[in-house]
């Protein structure tokens, strides 16, 4: 029986944040017994903003050695490089002729990003959630795992799905998110109420996954919480409810059980043990981590074997796709 295809991608635009490990690449692992995984670095997103070519490339080989360190099996899951899949760039040009404006305006994330900049907008942060479309329906995917601030552009990527297929018949499976309830929405240290991102210009707004023990001491220090002084579960004290989330997830204790060991002691212990847990829970990826980036010909083997397998299954999405739009075959 044909096993369920599952794709995610995390952009090389930054070093990966807590955010992006506990959001995403914490649970790729877990799917890829079960199901046949793909999983991309998408560097075509990251060029949606301004990158410098050689840090671009350098951060490209980081996340996929990331995926390994985070438990990503080559063997079991296709790892590649989106640019690598040229498919990815031509589905996305067919999807845009039957995306409307109107969805694009209303999209979350490109408000929020074009807030931020000063320069003029490039028409690719602008289009960015189409080219997140074809990534996925490429591969006739049947579910997406992503943190909660993808679920936008999910919902948009089956609504393309939808009309493509009312328009020209039957061509792409429509994809489900997976969203873990707990941990989806890792915020930023600083401002609570804005998620952990990697592009943020202040760097004690996240912790990295490769980050040093003294950092991760220092930031989760200077984290951001409330005056009422008593560690407590709740909305009204948003910063010390991320920490806890963290602490849960990463330590695999409930949070009842958390908040009843530190509700007497306040936020200084609570923080110091934080930093302990986080150093602990990230220390073996960064181990793997230091290991293969130095094994750059391994590395190599990985995303061209990887392109090849992803490659494949694409070029038969996309010949049906040109087919049923009356582009003639080239052979
Ligand atoms: N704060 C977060 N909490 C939970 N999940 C998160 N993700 C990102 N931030 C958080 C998830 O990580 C995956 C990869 O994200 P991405 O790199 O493709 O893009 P992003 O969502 O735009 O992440 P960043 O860190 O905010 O990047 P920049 O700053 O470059 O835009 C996704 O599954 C995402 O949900």
């Amino acid at each position: 029986m044909n096993k369920k295809v599952v794709f995610s991608g995390v952009q090389p635009s930054g070093s990966l944040t807590l955010g992006n490990y506990i959001g995403a690449l914490r649970n790729f692992g877990e799917l890829q017994n079960e199901y046949d995984c793909y999983y991309c670095v998408v560097d075509m997103h990251a060029i949606t903003v301004p990158q410098i070519a050689k840090d671009l490339r350098k951060r490209t080989l980081d996340v996929l050695a990331l995926y390994i360190a985070c438990g990503l099996d080559p063997e079991k899951s296709t790892l590649f490089v989106q640019s690598h899949v040229p498919a990815h760039a031509e589905l996305s040009w067919v999807l845009n002729t039957v995306t409307y404006m109107g969805q694009l305006n209303r999209m979350t994330q490109f408000k929020e990003k074009s807030r931020k900049s000063d320069e003029n907008l490039n028409a690719g942060l602008f289009t960015y959630p189409v080219l997140m479309a074809a990534d996925i329906l490429l591969y006739q995917t049947d579910f997406v795992p992503v943190g909660e601030d993808q679920k936008q552009h999910l919902e948009l990527a089956r609504d393309l799905a939808e009309r493509f297929n009312n328009k020209y018949s039957e061509t792409f499976k429509v994809p489900e998110p997976l969203i873990k309830e707990f941990g989806a929405r890792i915020m930023s240290l600083q401002n609570p109420l804005s998620k952990m991102s990697k592009s943020d210009s202040d760097e004690n707004a996240y912790i990295l996954i490769l980050d040093d023990k003294d950092s991760i001491r220092r930031k989760i220090k200077r984290a951001v919480t409330d005056s009422e002084g008593v560690v407590a579960y709740s909305d009204e004290q948003p910063g010390l409810k991320n920490l806890i989330n963290i602490y849960s997830v990463l330590s695999s204790e409930d949070v009842e059980t958390i908040v009843k060991r530190y509700e007497s002691e306040g936020y200084g212990k609570f923080k110091e043990d934080l930093a302990e847990v986080v150093i602990a829970g990230l220390a073996p990826i960064q181990a793997t981590y230091a290991n293969l980036i130095n094994s750059k010909d391994y590395l190599e083997k990985i995303y061209k074997e990887g392109a090849d397998k992803a490659e494949y299954h694409a070029m038969k999405t996309l010949r049906k796709v040109y087919k049923k739009v009356g582009f003639i075959p080239r052979r």
